[in-house]
């Protein structure tokens, strides 16, 4: 058994047996109460799932294993060049809950490499889609035609032991991760540079070997994919690309099939969509305005257009966020650190300064700060990655750690199948009613 393995199997086994004490002295405990404004709303808030890797704060932002993003930067072990932080760290700490050494992530790199070969059929699939399919329509065909390898499944044909399927997701996990870059940065070659591919360089971290096949050299790109590629990892169990890797995951559906399920979520404008979005509507507004350097109050006029059309301002505002998202603040110290001047940056900059305080005016936004997506592409503008249609893909790579360790956590832990209660208007209804008849007797 490989050491990552072995130490998520002792920690696993560890925890399942303090929550099952546990359930059994506290199960009937209420941790929550609903109400009806949360059941027509979205079930905004409602506690209803464990989630080991990350925990959302609405102020603090998202924590992984109890550290934030500006603490990350600094202690998970670095790329080539020492500057920001390696994804592969952040898998190493999200699946076990520690810290990884250079060493242990430097053979998490070898792992990944060892891993990363692509099934022939899955290119012959996306060569077999018109080049203008959208990428994020490509990137979910190419991770479920890839279930052919899963392991699970396979296992699970063959009649595996329950208590080990957590075994055959880990290893579903380790070679889904190994795979993607290389699919994501074929559907952007066949879609953008006329299907020139370029051959892996093993020799690579996770990140730069993706931005190496991307076609962009720039070792201040690479830097950049290793801090995207971190901080888009994982937004706790409620959102949307989560929850839906989680619920497909709890039918015992494969890493591949439940990771698809969970991208199509991603591929909403609601959620993992905005990144695309954000830099479309930037690029109108510059057009619309004729010229690349607005003034504050040119941006403020686009943007009560924008809402006078009954649009969002793509990029700001979150479900559970309050503040900046920390993810937002972590590119935009990026984009000063790197990025001397840039027309694009500078807008995305003076948008945050403009759309916060009209957005607040409206009297209805609960967040009107900027969220992850409002500032991702500006910075893959800066450095040559313009197709913005592409941009969930990236998006999607990063978020393929989170929901995957999580789901290996699913299965050690042996959740159960997911089956929240639904209720129809009429029945909230007669529950009024009934409601109301027993204050009237009372
Ligand atoms: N622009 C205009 N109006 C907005 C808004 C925005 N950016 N954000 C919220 N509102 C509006 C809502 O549409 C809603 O209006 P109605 O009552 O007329 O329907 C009202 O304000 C209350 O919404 P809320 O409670 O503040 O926000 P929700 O929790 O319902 O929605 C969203 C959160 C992220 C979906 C929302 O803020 C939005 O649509 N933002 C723009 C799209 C976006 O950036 N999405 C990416 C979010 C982060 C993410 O998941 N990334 O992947």
């Amino acid at each position: 058994m490989d050491p990552l393995k072995q130490k998520f199997n002792k920690k696993a086994s560890d925890l399942r047996e303090e929550i099952k004490a546990m359930l059994k002295v506290h199960g009937d405990k209420k941790v929550d109460e609903v109400k009806l404004k949360q059941i027509f709303g979205g079930a905004r808030g409602i506690k209803m799932m464990v989630w080991e890797t990350s925990q959302l704060d609405p102020v603090k932002g998202i924590s992984f294993r109890g550290y934030y993003i500006p603490e990350l930067r600094e202690k998970l072990p670095k790329g080539p060049d020492g500057k920001e932080p390696r994804p592969e760290g952040l898998f190493w700490l999200m699946l076990v809950g520690e810290i990884p050494t250079d060493e242990e992530v430097h053979w998490l790199t070898q792992q990944w490499t060892r891993r990363s070969n692509v099934p022939e059929h899955v290119f012959q699939i996306l060569d077999s889609m018109p080049a203008n399919t959208h990428p994020m329509t490509q990137f979910i065909t190419a991770i479920a035609s890839m279930q052919t390898e899963s392991c699970f499944a396979r296992r699970y044909d063959e009649g595996v032991n329950k208590a080990d399927y957590w075994d055959a997701t880990y290893e579903d996990t380790m070679n889904l991760i190994a795979r993607l870059p290389r699919i994501a940065a074929y559907i952007y070659r066949r879609s953008y540079h006329d299907g020139k591919h370029i051959a892996p360089d093993i020799a690579q971290d996770w990140a730069g070997n993706f931005a190496h096949m991307l076609g962009i050299e720039k070792p201040d790109f690479k830097n950049l994919m290793r801090l995207y590629l971190t901080i888009h990892a994982d937004h706790e169990g409620g959102n949307a690309s989560a929850h839906t890797t989680h619920l497909v995951g709890s039918t015992l559906s494969d890493a591949y099939l439940s990771l698809a399920g969970g991208m199509t979520a991603l591929a909403g404008p609601l959620h993992g969509l905005a990144n695309q979005e954000v830099i479309k509507w930037i690029f109108s507004m510059l057009d619309a305005l004729g010229t690349t350097q607005p003034t504050k109050e040119q941006i403020a006029d686009y943007v009560d257009s924008t809402l006078a059309a009954g649009q969002v301002i793509p990029g700001y505002g979150h479900a559970v966020l309050r503040e900046p998202d920390p993810r937002f603040m972590a590119q935009k110290r990026f984009a000063e650190a790197y990025i001397e001047d840039d027309d694009i940056v500078n807008v995305v900059w003076k948008v945050f300064e403009v759309v916060p305080p009209i957005l607040e005016n409206l009297g209805k936004v609960k967040n009107p700060w900027p969220n992850v997506d409002a500032h991702s592409g500006a910075l893959l503008v800066h450095y040559g990655l313009k197709e913005y249609s592409f941009y969930t893909v990236l998006f999607g790579v990063s978020r393929a750690l989170g929901v995957l360790s999580s789901l290996c956590w699913a299965r050690a832990l042996g959740f159960p199948l997911e089956r929240p209660k639904s209720v129809t208007t009429r029945w909230v209804k007669n529950f009024l009613a009934q409601e109301k008849e027993a204050v009237k007797e009372g």
